[in-house]
């Protein structure tokens, strides 16, 4: 189709050189950084995800360090979940909102220490917004961003590669809890992770000069279970029932509208970004919610760039915000966001550009 033409903008990652030799045939972009997608046959990515062991370029999850006295304040005010409880060595996902309550983003939060934290984080510029925040709270904080890059090993046999690289040590570590250790002298932070429901680890490389090392010592400890390169999954992401922040949300998304309420404690304090609107809109209860949609027909047909329509009774009701083949379900699922007088077992028109779809409306998740 086209190449991407370099631009200082664009950060390429560590592990570039390798997703090349690797085949890579496409790529998208996240955080002003490239996202290897595919490597040539999406079907194949997806069964070794589901069977085997699958290894992922996700550098893009870039990390935001916050450091210094007021550390641990700024983590509360920027993420309506309680923190007071995280230990060090300990991750926890945390949506964070805006101060209308919209969900702008949701990362991993890696506690190192009292007053050391990583947000590991989604699509959108935190940086600056941790920064801003801090800035005009008067805290005292550091912001920066350390050279890190993570690479995900995910699927049923994930444990073992990584366990023949680390030690026995890593069956144990609990959902989202890390350790730093390093591997023939290569920094990493290892923790149990990832954006899928398959298991599996993620390993934040801390030497951006190493990529291809990592890399290779990842591939080789894998060949006996023959790993192979790929990216996050949306099918298996949507049979599983894992928000994408920026794909399925919309400058008015909350937490309660996408399933995340879970993540939000309203007790935090009261200056926490946000938390004054997420307490009302919990108190009034969510306008929209979401569900799943069982797709009419034997074809694969994803979402393209845009949300599509979904009509009732000649009324715009919702949008699908995300659709793909399930090669589980051999239909088409996606992800509908809907108003709450729509509920499981109702059916909907989906508007899309080849004509009108009839979806089914289910619980989530599919799987
Ligand atoms: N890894 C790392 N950073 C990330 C992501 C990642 N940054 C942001 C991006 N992914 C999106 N955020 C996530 C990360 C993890 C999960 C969902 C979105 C996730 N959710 C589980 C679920 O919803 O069932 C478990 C959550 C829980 O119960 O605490 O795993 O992939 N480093």
């Amino acid at each position: 189709m086209f190449t991407i033409a370099p631009t200082a903008r664009l950060r390429p990652t560590p592990f570039m050189a390798s997703v090349k030799s690797e085949g890579i045939t496409h790529a998208t972009f996240y955080n002003s950084m490239v996202l290897p997608a595919f490597y040539g046959n999406p079907e194949e990515e997806y069964w070794r995800l589901i069977n085997g062991v699958s290894m992922w370029d996700v550098s893009c999850e870039r990390q935001v360090e916050v450091t210094g006295k007021d550390a641990a304040k700024l983590a509360q005010i920027l993420s309506p979940r309680d923190l007071s409880k995280c230990k060090p060595g300990q991750g926890k996902y945390v949506p964070l909102c805006n101060h209308i309550g919209t969900v702008i983003n949701d990362p991993i939060l890696l506690k190192h220490e009292e007053d050391r934290f990583w947000f590991s984080i989604a699509d959108s510029d935190i940086w600056f917004w941790a920064r801003a925040i801090a800035s005009e709270r008067g805290l005292d904080v550091e912001i920066t961003e350390p050279d890190v890059s993570p690479l995900a090993v995910q699927g049923p046999k994930a444990v073992e590669v990584v366990a023949d690289m680390f030690g026995d040590w890593v069956r144990d570590l609990k959902y989202f809890w890390f350790k730093e250790t390093e591997i023939n002298g290569i920094p990493v932070a290892l923790q149990r992770s990832g954006w899928s429901k398959q298991g599996g680890y993620e390993i934040y490389l801390q030497d951006g000069s190493r990529g291809a090392d990592l890399w290779n010592i990842v591939k080789e400890a894998g060949a006996p279970y023959d790993i192979g390169p790929g990216s996050p999954c949306t099918p298996e992401r949507t049979e599983s029932g894992l928000v994408s922040v920026g794909g399925d949300t919309d400058a008015f998304t909350n937490p309660y509208e996408v399933r995340l309420s879970q993540y939000v404690d309203l007790d935090v304090p009261d200056d926490t970004v946000g938390i004054r609107a997420l307490r009302k809109i919990a108190e009034e209860g969510p306008k929209r919610h979401q569900l799943g949609l069982k797709l009419e027909g034997e074809d694969p047909a994803p979402l393209g760039f845009a949300w599509e329509a979904l009509v009732k009774d000649g009324q715009k009701v919702g949008d699908m915000t995300n659709c793909t083949w399930s090669f589980r379900m051999k239909q088409n699922i996606g992800y509908a966001l809907i108003s709450v007088d729509l509920q499981p077992g109702d059916s909907v028109e989906v508007h899309r550009p080849g004509g009108i779809v009839m979806a089914e409306l289910v619980e989530l998740p599919f799987l």
